[in-house]
């Protein structure tokens, strides 16, 4: 039987990384610094799940030697980084910098129709999280999504499972009776060691990815209904 659904943000939901791509770079030029993180090296430091740790990692490359910042460490510097990042972000989302991908909408208020679960289980800030679904669904948006685990409640990052079995413990439901939603590689390792059959849609980020072990592999989830999804979740059952 299936009964809930667990949907990844970034990449899933909707296309954001280009935007957060320039809300990373709004933040280096606000601070007056001389990096710049260019698409084709972006999409490789995205192999790091989380902003903080994707700019703490992108610190080790740059600067392996520097671990103090004019007093401040090396943390706080990259904390508030991250802050600017994340004000920038909101306000490119605030301001429509991105959209829903095709079908998502359909099919979330097709399944909360059908009666099942909707959860999110991701590695974005709570702030992205809300200015994204706020702006495509309305203040409302919690209606469809009962359950958010994000960065500020799963502390270690896909492809590590935590995100994925703190949402599946809030659901009170085994992971047979629900599937997962990713784009990535490290969403689909994280969903599939919670025990999930999970639908991969990738964006030109992640069209590189590994995907062995997902249940379907599809371009978009438009045309993807809740009979669809409970026919493949019951021939993988039989
Ligand atoms: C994708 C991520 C996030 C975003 C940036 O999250 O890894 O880090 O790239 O957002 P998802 P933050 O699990 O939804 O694919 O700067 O808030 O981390
Ligand atoms: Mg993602």
């Amino acid at each position: 039987m299936l009964n809930a659904l667990i949907f990844d943000v970034d990449g899933t939901l909707a296309d954001t990384e280009a935007a957060h791509r320039a809300a990373f770079n709004s933040a280096f030029a606000q601070e007056g610094m001389d990096w710049h993180w260019d698409e084709a090296l972006y999409t490789r430091l995205l192999d790091v799940s989380g902003g903080k740790e994707r700019l703490l990692h992108y610190w080790g490359i740059r600067h392996p030697e520097v671990r103090d910042v004019g007093g401040a460490g090396v943390r706080d510097t990259l904390g508030r980084l991250h802050e600017l990042k994340t004000a920038a972000y909101e306000a490119m989302v605030n301001d429509g910098a991105v959209s829903l991908r095709p079908g998502v909408l359909h099919l979330i208020e097709e399944a909360h129709q059908a009666g099942l679960h909707l959860a999110i289980a991701t590695t974005t800030s709570p702030v992205n999280i809300a200015a994204l679904l706020r702006g495509a669904i309305g203040p409302d948006w919690r209606q469809f999504f009962g359950i958010v685990e994000d960065a500020s409640t799963a502390a270690i990052k896909k492809p590590h499972p935590m995100v994925y079995l703190q949402t599946l413990r809030r659901l009170q439901l085994p992971a047979s009776q629900c599937i997962a939603f990713e784009d990535s590689a490290n969403g689909l390792q994280a969903a599939r060691a919670a025990g999930l059959l999970t639908v991969i849609t990738p964006t030109r980020f992640t069209a590189a990815h590994d995907f062995s072990g997902a249940l379907k592999v599809l371009p978009e989830l438009q045309g993807v209904t809740v009979a669809k999804l409970q026919a493949w979740h019951t021939q993988t059952a039989a």
